[in-house]
C-alpha cells in the first residue's frame, strides 16, 4: 500500500445524500493528492452518474456597464483605481443588449449573461437591468446577470423580471480573500448569495485559480462552494487572465495539471452542478481544454469576448466540439 488516500476514505455517498454532504478541506486536499489518472477517473464516474458526458452547455457574456468600478479586486481590468487599457462605458442601451443577445442565440448559446462593473446596483440601475432581463428572456434565452452585491429587495425585483441565474463568485478562499480584495469581504459575497437563493433565483458561483493562492486555499474555495446548501447550480472556474496595470499582472501562471485537478475537485464535490471552464481558455491548448472536459467541466463561455478580454471565437469552439464529439445543449 502507498500513502495516497484511497477512494474509500473520500467517498461521501454512503454517509449522507449528496445535497447534505459536508466536505472538509482535508478531504478535498486528499482529492488533489490523488494520482491524476485516479482523480480524473473518479471525476468521470461522478460526471457520468449525473450528466451525459458528451454534452456541453454554452453561455454568452456581455459587459453592459464597463470599467470605473469602485472596488479594488486585484485581478480586475475594470477597477477604477488601476491603470488598465479598459475603456469606461456607461450602461448600454436596451437595443444594443438585445441585438447581442439575438446574435448569441443565433450562434447557439442557451444562456445570456450580462455583467456590470459595480460594487452593487443602484435602484435606478436595477430597473434598467430588469428591462434587459425581460427583453432577453423574451428571446427564449436563459438569463443571468452579475451586478455585484445586492441590497434587501433587489433580488426579488430581478426574480420578477424573469432572471434565471445570478452570478456572484466567491472568487477565492475566505482566508486568502483579503490579500486580493479589501473593499468588500468574503462574508458580503455569501450574504448576497443567500439573498439570491431566498428570492428563488438559481446561483452561479465559482472562483479564480492562479492568483498566488496555495493548494490548500484552492481546496478551501471548493469546500466553501460545495458546502453551500444547496451548492450553486453553476460553478465557473476561471483561470486568472493577467491584466497589465493590476496588482496580479505578473503572478506566475498556475500549472496546467493543477488547474485540471481543480476542475475535477469541483466535479466530485458538486456532482449535480454545471462546472464551467471559464476565463483563461484563450491561452489554453485544445488538449488542455479536452482534459478539463474529461475532468468534468460541462459548460463554457462562448463567443469571442468575455467581459473585457478575449475568448476563443465561436467557430473555433464549434470545430473543437466537432473533433471531440461534444454536443451543445
Ligand atoms: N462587479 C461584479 C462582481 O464583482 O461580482 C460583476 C462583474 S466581475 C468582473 C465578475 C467576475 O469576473 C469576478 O467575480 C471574477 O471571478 C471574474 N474576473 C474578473 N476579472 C478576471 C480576470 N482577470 N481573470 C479571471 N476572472 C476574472
Ligand atoms: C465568471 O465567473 N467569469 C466571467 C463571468 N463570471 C462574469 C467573467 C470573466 C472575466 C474575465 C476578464 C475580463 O474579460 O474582463
Ligand atoms: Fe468591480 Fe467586479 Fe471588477 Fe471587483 S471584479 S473591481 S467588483 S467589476
Amino acid at each position: 500500500m502507498n500513502a495516497i488516500p484511497q477512494a474509500t476514505t473520500l467517498t461521501r455517498e454512503d454517509t449522507a445524500p449528496a445535497r447534505a454532504a459536508r466536505w472538509t478541506v482535508s478531504e478535498v486536499e486528499a482529492l488533489y493528492q490523488l494520482p491524476l489518472m485516479d482523480l480524473i477517473f473518479r471525476a468521470q464516474q461522478v460526471h457520468r452518474e449525473n450528466f451525459d458526458a458528451n454534452e456541453i452547455q454554452r453561455s454568452t457574456l456581455l459587459s453592459v456597464k464597463t470599467g470605473g468600478c469602485s472596488e479594488d479586486c486585484g485581478y480586475c481590468s475594470q477597477a477604477a483605481r488601476y491603470n488598465t487599457e479598459t475603456e469606461r462605458e456607461t450602461l448600454l442601451p436596451l437595443d444594443e443588449v438585445l441585438a447581442a443577445a439575438q446574435a448569441a442565440k443565433d450562434k447557439g448559446a442557451s444562456r445570456f449573461c450580462m455583467g456590470a462593473a459595480w460594487r452593487g446596483p443602484k435602484d435606478k440601475d436595477l430597473a434598467k437591468v430588469s428591462e434587459m432581463i425581460r427583453a432577453v428572456k423574451g428571446l427564449g434565452l436563459q438569463t443571468c446577470v452579475t451586478l455585484g452585491m445586492l441590497k434587501e429587495g433587489q433580488a426579488s425585483e430581478l426574480k420578477e423580471a424573469g432572471l434565471d441565474y445570478y452570478n456572484h463568485n466567491l472568487d477565492t478562499d475566505a482566508s486568502f480573500y483579503g490579500q486580493v480584495i479589501t473593499t468588500h469581504k468574503h462574508a458580503d459575497r455569501i450574504d448576497t448569495l443567500g439573498q439570491v437563493r431566498e428570492a428563488g433565483i438559481k446561483v452561479c458561483s465559482g472562483g479564480i485559480i492562479g492568483m498566488g493562492e496555495s493548494r490548500r486555499n484552492r481546496a478551501a474555495l471548493i469546500v466553501q462552494l460545495a458546502n453551500l446548501n444547496p451548492p450553486p447550480e453553476s460553478v465557473p472556474i476561471n483561470n486568472l487572465v493577467p491584466i497589465p496595470g493590476t496588482p496580479l499582472a505578473d503572478v506566475a501562471p498556475i500549472d496546467n495539471f493543477e488547474f485540471v485537478r481543480t476542475i475535477a475537485a469541483a466535479r466530485i464535490t458538486m456532482p449535480e452542478s454545471f462546472v464551467r471552464l471559464s476565463a483563461g481558455r484563450q491561452a489554453m491548448s485544445e488538449e488542455l481544454q479536452a482534459l478539463c472536459f474529461l475532468a468534468g467541466a460541462n459548460s463554457i463561455f462562448y463567443g469571442d469576448k468575455l467581459l473585457t478580454t478575449s475568448n476563443p471565437e465561436a467557430d473555433r469552439d464549434e470545430a473543437l466540439f466537432e473533433k471531440l464529439g461534444l454536443r451543445p445543449i
